[in-house]
């Protein structure tokens, strides 16, 4: 759970300017003996961008310094918390190895309650080396086939830039010895919340559950689970523009210990019937985006200014949601989305997935990530469906392993509708048969029919119903858009130029809105990003309605027009 300050709890930022080492041969100890001479590296952020020495470095950052345990943290369990660190993080304290984690888009605790209070020696090894194996994998393989443009610089299986670096927050955290594990909440539009509370141990004791002045009181008799059920009176309902937040405290007293942790969630529930979409039990038609973690500089570190940014800019562009592509984003992106009432459909970094992957070996490890992100977002009410994965390769080839992720998120979140976003033909996807929402990207009249917006949207138009004929399922349109470079401008519009990105989008929406089974359309994507090396990218992925340093192209007042109008 994401740390908090209480009567019981306490935490300290550690983000700030640390030492950094590229590649550093002496390992931990480099910095010990004085082996290295550090940069300057700030956190959050990626190397990438901040020292031009490291725009390319793919391998192991080594970031130091010092922080100090307070004597208030005696008895306490104490332990270092991250939001999230690249590739494979190895954290050391003093010299001694306390923690290890692999996936750069989750958090992990390292557990150093047995420390002194004193000033202590930090370490952590960022490995950003670019893997084959990780996920997501960050490097192909000749095997893998090709995208069009993938002998690009460096070659990921992705199109986006690999940023590494300690991305978010870190925190050196206190809470009671025996604590408040975990908090699940459940929430029907009636006003009835249901809640599942793990404890870190077997205890004896209560458990003292409050919301909106409403109180659950659990008597514990050795165990270190419990449930129970309240009821909102005239709930006010989480809605789209309207993020109605309620706290649930819950506090813990044993004989020996005291605890308490809030959780804001809203009260809203959310249903696939038929071909829609249902919030609350009324339809909805998503509007929006494919977005990124990336800005100048920071790379993919958390900013919250940047943040309050793209959601005010969402909102002036009439946007209601946009996808996590393609990875579970900064936590604090989500309470703001909560706040704000944004949709959010959260990804689980499973970009290019393909047929090397689909056996056993990797079963486990795909699943235990898909548990993971849903562990730690699942109360959010923002997050209103989850994104399995983002265009896996020969999808068909993995049926097995696909029913096996969708019955892995359902069994963790039976309360979320899912989906995985599908490119490729009918035939390699498959797989949608065991998800909830059909989403599809489509590139007609950009990656093929070439500067032909009216040919690409009849394309289109026959492709998506094939689809729906086929499988009967609401049809999302996660991806359509066209690079294009701020300031050309033509007439007739051509590619690139910002009139050919806003007549490609209105046509493709004027498709869309034809169709009874469309639940929604999300523009790729929201702004411009950083990506590899290749012919098809000038420094940018230039498929933003903003530019990357979010100022609106002539395709962001169209959407506007469109989205705030109908
Ligand atoms: C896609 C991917 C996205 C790419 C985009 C593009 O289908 O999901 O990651 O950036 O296409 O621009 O090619």
């Amino acid at each position: 759970m994401f740390p908090k300050i209480n009567k019981y709890r306490d935490r300290i930022c550690l983000s700030g300017v640390w030492d950094f080492v590229a590649d550093n041969d002496g390992g931990e100890k480099g910095f010990a003996n004085g082996l290295v001479s550090p940069d300057m590296m700030g956190v959050p952020g990626s190397w990438n961008e901040q020292n031009t020495k490291y725009l390319q470095f793919h391998g192991k950052g080594w970031y130091q310094r010092s922080f100090f345990i307070p004597d208030s943290f005696s008895g306490k369990k104490v332990f270092l918390r991250f939001g999230s660190v690249s590739g494979k993080a190895t954290v050391f304290v003093d010299g001694e190895r306390v923690g290890y984690h692999e996936g750069g888009f989750l958090p992990f605790e390292c557990d150093i309650s047995k420390l002194s209070a004193d000033e202590h020696r930090l370490v952590v090894c960022a490995d950003n080396t670019l893997d084959p194996w990780s996920l997501p994998p960050a490097k192909l393989l000749d095997s893998d086939g090709r995208m069009g443009f993938s002998d690009q610089y460096p070659a990921t299986s992705y199109d986006f830039f690999p940023f590494g670096g300690i991305h978010r927050d870190v925190f050196l955290c206190a809470i009671p010895s025996v604590y408040i594990k975990d908090v699940t909440v459940r929430t029907k539009i009636s006003g009835e919340v249901s809640f599942d509370i793990e404890l870190s141990d077997r205890t004896f004791g209560k458990i003292t559950v409050e919301s909106d002045g409403e109180i659950c009181e659990l008597s514990l008799g050795g165990e270190s689970r419990a449930s129970g059920k309240i009821t909102v009176k005239s709930p006010r309902l989480w809605k789209i523009g309207d993020g109605q937040l309620y706290d649930l405290r819950v506090s813990l007293a044993t004989d020996s210990a005291c605890d308490e942790y809030t959780v804001s969630y809203g009260i809203r529930e959310v249903l696939v019937e038929g071909d829609k979409f249902l919030l609350n039990g009324e339809s909805v038609y998503f509007k929006g985006f494919g977005k990124h973690e990336d800005f100048h500089v920071l790379g993919k570190g958390f900013s919250a200014p940047l943040w309050v940014k793209d959601f005010s800019l969402l909102k002036w562009i009439g946007a209601n949601s946009f996808r996590t592509s393609h990875y579970p984003y900064d936590e604090n992106i989500l309470d703001m989305a909560d706040r704000e009432g944004v949709m959010i459909i959260g990804e689980a970094p499973l970009v290019g997935l393909n047929p090397r992957f689909y056996n056993d070996e990797h079963q486990g490890r795909v699943n235990a990530v898909i548990k993971e992100m849903i562990s730690r977002d699942k109360n959010h009410p923002s997050i209103v469906m989850w994104s399995l994965a983002n265009e896996p390769g020969q999808a068909s080839k993995g049926d097995a392993f696909f029913a096996s992720m969708a019955k892995t998120a359902r069994d963790a979140d039976p309360t979320r509708p899912i989906t995985y976003v599908a490119h490729q033909s009918l035939a390699d996807n498959s797989p949608v048969k065991y998800f909830d929402v059909m989403s599809v990207t489509r590139y007609p009249a950009w990656y093929f029919i070439y500067g032909r917006i009216e040919e690409g949207c009849k394309w289109l138009s026959e492709d998506m119903d094939e689809f729906y004929n086929t499988y009967k399922k609401p049809y999302l349109l996660a991806e359509f858009g066209a690079d294009t470079m701020a300031g050309l401008h033509c007439e007739p519009a051509q590619m690139f130029s910002e009139e050919y990105q806003s007549e490609l989008l209105s046509s493709v929406i004027d498709v869309l809105r034809q169709k009874p089974y469309v639940i929604g359309e999300h523009v790729w994507a929201f702004a411009d990003f950083k990506a590899n090396q290749n012919y098809s990218r000038v420094f940018y992925n230039r498929k933003g309605v903003f530019t990357r340093e979010r100022d609106p192209k002539m395709s962001a007042h169209t959407l506007r027009k469109i989205w705030t109008e109908k």
